[in-house]
């Protein structure tokens, strides 16, 4: 460490304790592959594939490659009336790996600014349909939507909340956590009646009032609750049969996490609109999508008046920021050139039993998981339901696992290219963390 704890003090970090930190700092000096290396030259194993970013490995060099080569010919490129052909081709890649009927893709540079940015396609939708009533949403307990005032307000997760005041309108469906389903390996069984809570709440709020309804198909930062079977199909009729939109917030899901290219693609449900960010780049560069039907990009099309006007006042500075696309089209070219999904799909059975492996570990209350991504609760200390996944990330990062803590969870998610002995590995050191409490 050659940082004084005062040279800590200036950057304000996010979604950390920065006291805890600053006084006892974890600073990644650099990566390949499937590994950090610490300020003191630790290798530290990525069990959470960077912030569920990274899944095809540390500073792949196609990708150094495609965005050096960007930054040195166009390094920026007006997103607002004008173009460069990478976003285009992008766009065009980002349709091809996505279900069928999800055909127009708008950019943003992170999961929160594409969840903003699908919320107001979604009430902008309405009114040009001339049913601008429909503007509340309907989110779920737990939801995870980022952090910009739309997504707090569609989201879950009380804590993220509680400081910061009134947002959008929205209410909220109940989690799928169920009792009877603690310790399901992949969806659970039972849970499918629990949309039926939509169907409620679209009678307490009615239809004419309602843009849309929100959800992870497998909700990550909660702690990794995959879809009970059957859930995401009954979601899917009741707004067909309320003629609400369904937007699948596939930040964490997107692009291999599942064992297939979505989780669209893997629970066979399509959303009307789908966004992504994260693996979108492999992480190295901001980047996000949203993802929609011919029928809202051409509702906005077909209502935007003479041919030069804005058919959507949206857009960001970086939007298709021609590097970011750069960095999209290499890494979405390794994730199916190298066949990495399949890598997914066949280690996620060994991952299953091994995280399993834990049950009867002290302290673990329930395990869930699917694909490569898994969720371990922890029994509370009386009053501080956050403090024991807290200090089990610590233990696991002292013999050179990184490992994620938040709510009452350490949530797993190692990279597509992860062995067998990785695994174990890794959980391992979970199990032996554990231990070291007793
Ligand atoms: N939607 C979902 C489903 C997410 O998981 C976002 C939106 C927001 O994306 P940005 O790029 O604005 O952060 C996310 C992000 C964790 C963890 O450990 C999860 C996220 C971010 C950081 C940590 O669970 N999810
Ligand atoms: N604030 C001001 C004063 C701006 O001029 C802009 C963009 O032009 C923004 C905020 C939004 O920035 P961005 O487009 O990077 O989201």
């Amino acid at each position: 460490m050659t940082l004084s704890r005062e040279q800590l003090e200036a950057h304000w970090m996010p979604f950390t304790g920065n006291r805890q930190f600053k006084d006892h700092p974890r600073m990644m000096a650099s990566a390949k592959g499937a590994y950090y290396l610490d300020a003191d030259g630790r290798k530290i194993f990525d069990g959470l594939s960077g912030l569920w970013t990274c899944g095809l490995g540390h500073s792949r060099e196609e990708i150094t490659a495609a965005v050096s080569a960007q930054m040195s010919s166009l390094d920026y490129s007006p997103g607002f009336q004008y173009g460069h052909e990478l976003s285009f081709e992008l766009a065009n890649k980002v349709v091809e790996l996505t279900p069928s009927k999800l055909d127009h893709v708008f950019f943003t540079d992170s999961g929160s600014e594409t969840i903003d940015t699908a919320l107001k396609m979604a009430r902008g939708y309405w009114r040009s349909k001339g049913q601008p009533g429909k503007s509340k949403f309907i989110g779920r307990i737990k939801g995870y939507h980022g952090v910009n005032y739309g997504g707090v307000g569609v989201g879950g997760i009380g804590f993220n909340r509680k400081m910061f005041g009134q947002s959008v309108d929205a209410d909220h469906m109940c989690d799928t956590l169920l009792d009877e389903n603690k310790f399901s390996r992949g969806m659970p069984a039972v849970g499918a009646h629990l949309a039926d809570e939509l169907e409620q709440l679209v009678q307490l709020h009615d239809a004419s009032n309602i843009a849309a309804v929100i959800v992870e198909p497998l909700s990550g930062t909660a702690g990794v609750l995959p879809p009970p079977v059957g859930y995401l199909n009954r979601l899917r009729e009741i707004c067909d049969k309320h003629d609400l939109l369904l937007i699948f917030d596939e930040v964490i899901t997107g692009f291999g996490r599942m064992g297939a290219m979505t989780g669209a693609e893997e629970f066979a449900v399509t959303p009307d609109i789908m966004t992504l960010a994260k693996q979108i780049t492999n992480g190295s560069i901001p980047l996000g999508a949203v993802v929609v039907r011919s029928e809202l990009y051409d509702t906005f099309m077909d209502n935007g008046g003479p041919d030069y006007m804005v058919e959507f006042p949206h857009g960001y500075t970086y939007s298709a920021h021609p590097v970011a696309c750069a960095a999209g089209i290499a890494a979405l070219n390794i994730l199916v050139n190298d066949k990495l999904v399949d890598n997914v799909k066949s280690m996620s059975s060994k991952f299953e039993a091994a995280v399993h492996s834990l049950k009867g570990s002290p302290f673990v209350t329930d395990i869930r998981n699917y694909g490569l991504s898994a969720g371990i609760s922890l029994e509370h200390y009386p009053g501080e339901p956050l403090r024991r996944p807290f200090e089990v990330g610590l233990k696991c990062l002292e013999k050179g696992f990184y490992v994620r803590w938040g709510g009452d969870t350490i949530q797993l998610a190692p990279p597509f290219i992860v062995d067998e002995k990785q695994i174990d590995d890794l959980i391992n050191s979970v199990g032996e963390s554990l231990h070291e409490f007793k």
